[in-house]
Formats: structure tokens, C-alpha cells, sequence
């Protein structure tokens, strides 16, 4: 798989792949989607995580990613097969892929010289994200992709900004971060950055 260690969404992939039990079968390749001509190759968006199955077919999206792990692993364990439990799975892996996307995008304004008008719009996505999640209740013991999304979106907000107390007045969230922390999904798959950063990198 096509990665940045640094993305949430590749984050997300790994600690979904790590719950299933599948994490040693995912060969990883650090690239950098900015520069590296051969992740457009294979994915029109140039965008990581990007996977290569073993007949060499490509799959890009991370939910797209997921969703076939959880069909290889028997299906119906990060994705519920139906009602409530899947709806819920499924809204919280939306609200938490767009707060992660919110935070790459502020991550990057933050960074370049000219502040940008849209930093205030992210700041509130991530702001009302967080205070949706604190009414969430999320499962210690079992992970869905709701669980998988909400604890990338943790990660990293505080790999990016770990001054700024984001779960601060957030005491729920902030207890089932602290109670998941050990996982070994989470340590297994702890953000780093490259050697060389570019600059436009999430
Ligand atoms: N919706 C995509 C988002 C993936 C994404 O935005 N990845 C970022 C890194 S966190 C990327 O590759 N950015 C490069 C670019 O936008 O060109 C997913 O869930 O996989």
C-alpha cells in the first residue's frame, strides 16, 4: 500500500487492517503524493493510502480500502451488515473523514505565509466535529470504522498541534482516548514524519 505516514486516512487504513488482523499481509511504500510520479500512475487523485492487491488491482479511497478488509476478513466487524449500527458506523466514518480532511487543509494554511480565509471554517469543523463525538458513545472494547475514524482524527490533531488541548471541556472523548491509547492498532501505527517534508504535505 501507498502511504504517507503522516496521513490520517492511511492511519486509518493501517489501524482498520491491525483490528482485522490483517496488518501483516499490507506491504507498505512510503511516497510522497506532492512529488512522486508513480502514485498518479496508479491513482488518478495521486492521493494515499493507495493499495495494490496481489492480481494488481488498485483500490484508492480509504473507505473504499476498509470496507474490502472487512470483506476479506468474514465481513460485518468495522462495518456493520445493517440498520442502526451500520448507519451509525457509516456517519461517523463521514463526519470524521471530513474533521481529519478539515485538519490536513488547516495544517497547511498554518504553513504558508498568507493566512487563509478559509482557516476559520476548518477550525470550526473540527471544533463542532469533536463537540458531535462527545455525545457519541464509543466502544472501548470493540472498533468499528467509527471507532477506526475517531481515533485517527484524535491522532492527529494532537501529531499536528500537540500545544493545543483539543479534547480540553471534551471529558467523554477524552476519557476513550486515554482508554484506547494502548491498543495495539493505535501504538502500531503512530504518525512519523519523513525525512523530507514537503511542503504542501497533510
Ligand atoms: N478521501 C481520501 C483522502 C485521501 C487524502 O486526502 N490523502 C492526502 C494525504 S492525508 C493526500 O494524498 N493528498 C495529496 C493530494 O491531495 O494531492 C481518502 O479517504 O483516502
Amino acid at each position: 500500500m501507498w502511504l504517507a505516514f503522516t496521513s490520517p486516512f492511511a492511519r486509518k487504513v493501517r489501524i482498520a487492517a491491525h483490528e482485522l488482523g490483517l496488518a501483516g499481509q499490507i506491504e507498505l511504500q512510503e511516497t510522497d503524493p506532492w512529488t512522486d510520479p508513480r502514485l498518479r500512475a496508479v491513482n488518478p487523485l495521486a492521493k494515499v493510502p493507495t493499495l495494490v492487491l496481489e492480481d494488481g488491482e488498485i483500490l484508492y479511497e480509504s473507505s473504499a480500502i476498509c470496507d474490502s478488509l472487512d470483506e476479506r476478513a468474514g465481513g460485518g466487524r468495522l462495518i456493520p451488515r445493517s440498520g442502526r449500527e451500520r448507519r451509525r458506523a457509516l456517519r461517523l466514518q463521514g463526519l470524521t473523514d471530513g474533521a481529519a480532511t478539515a485538519a490536513g487543509r488547516l495544517f497547511a494554511a498554518e504553513r504558508r505565509a498568507a493566512p487563509d480565509p478559509m482557516s476559520p471554517r476548518f477550525e470550526q469543523a473540527i471544533a463542532a466535529s469533536l463537540d458531535a463525538l462527545e455525545t457519541e458513545a464509543l466502544s472501548t472494547e470493540v472498533f468499528t470504522i467509527a471507532e477506526v475514524g475517531v481515533a485517527c482524527l484524535l491522532g492527529y490533531l494532537d501529531f499536528r498541534w500537540p500545544e493545543r488541548a483539543f479534547l480540553a471541556g471534551r471529558p467523554g472523548l477524552s476519557d476513550w482516548w486515554t482508554a484506547v491509547a494502548d491498543r495495539p492498532s493505535i501504538i502500531e501505527t503512530a504518525h512519523r514524519l519523513p525525512a523530507v517534508t514537503s511542503p504542501s504535505s497533510p
